[in-house]
């Protein structure tokens, strides 16, 4: 069977759950909600990595289904801890396609009626790999902000989007890429990136979350770089949801 015709009978048969990534403040420690990561585990018991799964998804037009069941996991994961405490945040991750239709909005707004949970604790990450259509995203990311959702852009300085298109925008916060976090404290040459980055951001006034954070010495040269929050092995791997709120809880 190929991998597309696998996914095609994993959407029918929601084989895809959630793991919750935490993300940190990086001056305070605290944490402050977390990135939600789509984890498929096939009847054979096998799991395979979205980053292979996703481009097939987004190929084969099941992504639409495949984030909508992203949703749905969230909300059922996470529905009573968002009531119970409105600094709580989930972000969601979404594809180009998704971003440059819209339809996801419509998708998410029907999934969160009624639940209680609001739009502002769910932030959503729009990657820029395979971003063609600025004008189109740009609508979008309009529509989410003005339903009360952060927009964050993932995966930056990895894809083709340029810089006057990031300007043009209207995004809250900035991923840099875990490649990025990687070359802090190395003579690589993509090092003094970094840097440049971070400037850009603040430039257009976003907030940043730095990927990827596996060292202290990475925490300490983007916390002394004033970046907001962080995501990283050196906070926590991407947890299932009961140990993501305990992680939670624990540090608040
Ligand atoms: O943690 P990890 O192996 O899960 O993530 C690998 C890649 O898959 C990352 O680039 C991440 O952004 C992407 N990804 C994870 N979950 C989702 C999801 O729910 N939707 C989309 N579109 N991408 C996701
Ligand atoms: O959304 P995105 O493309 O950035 O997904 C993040 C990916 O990076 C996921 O595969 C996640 O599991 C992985 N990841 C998150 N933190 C770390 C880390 O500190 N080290 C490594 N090696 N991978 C990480
Ligand atoms: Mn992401
Ligand atoms: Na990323």
């Amino acid at each position: 069977l190929s991998l597309r015709g696998e996914l095609e009978t994993a959407v029918e048969r929601r084989e895809f759950f959630v793991h919750y990534q935490p993300i940190i403040a990086l001056d305070t420690g605290v944490c402050v909600g977390a990135e939600a990561l789509i984890r498929w585990r096939r009847p054979d018991g096998s799991m395979i990595r979205p980053d292979l799964f996703i481009p097939v998804a987004e190929e084969a037009e099941l992504i639409l289904p495949i984030t909508d069941q992203v949703i749905a996991c969230v909300i059922a994961d996470m529905r009573a801890a968002l009531l119970a405490d409105r600094e709580l945040h989930i972000a969601i991750n979404l594809c180009a396609s998704d971003i440059e239709t819209g339809r996801v909005l419509d998708v998410l707004e029907r999934a969160l009626a009624g639940t209680g949970i609001e739009a502002q604790q769910i932030w959503l990450e729009a990657t820029e790999r395979g971003f063609i259509n600025v004008e189109a995203a740009r609508a979008t990311i309009e529509k989410a902000r003005a339903r009360g959702h952060a927009v964050a852009i993932d995966d930056f300085g990895t894809g083709y989007s340029s810089l006057s298109s990031l300007q043009n925008l209207p995004l809250d916060a900035l991923k840099i890429d875990k490649s990025f976090v990687d070359t802090i404290g190395t003579d690589a040459a993509t090092s003094s990136v970094t840097p440049h980055i971070i400037a850009m951001a603040r430039t257009l006034n976003m907030l940043i979350v730095a990927e990827g954070i596996e060292t202290q010495q990475q925490a300490d040269y983007l916390l002394e770089r004033k970046v907001e929050f962080g995501q990283g092995w050196l906070f926590a791997k991407a947890l299932p949801a009961a140990e993501f709120l305990t992680f939670y809880r624990a540090r608040r």
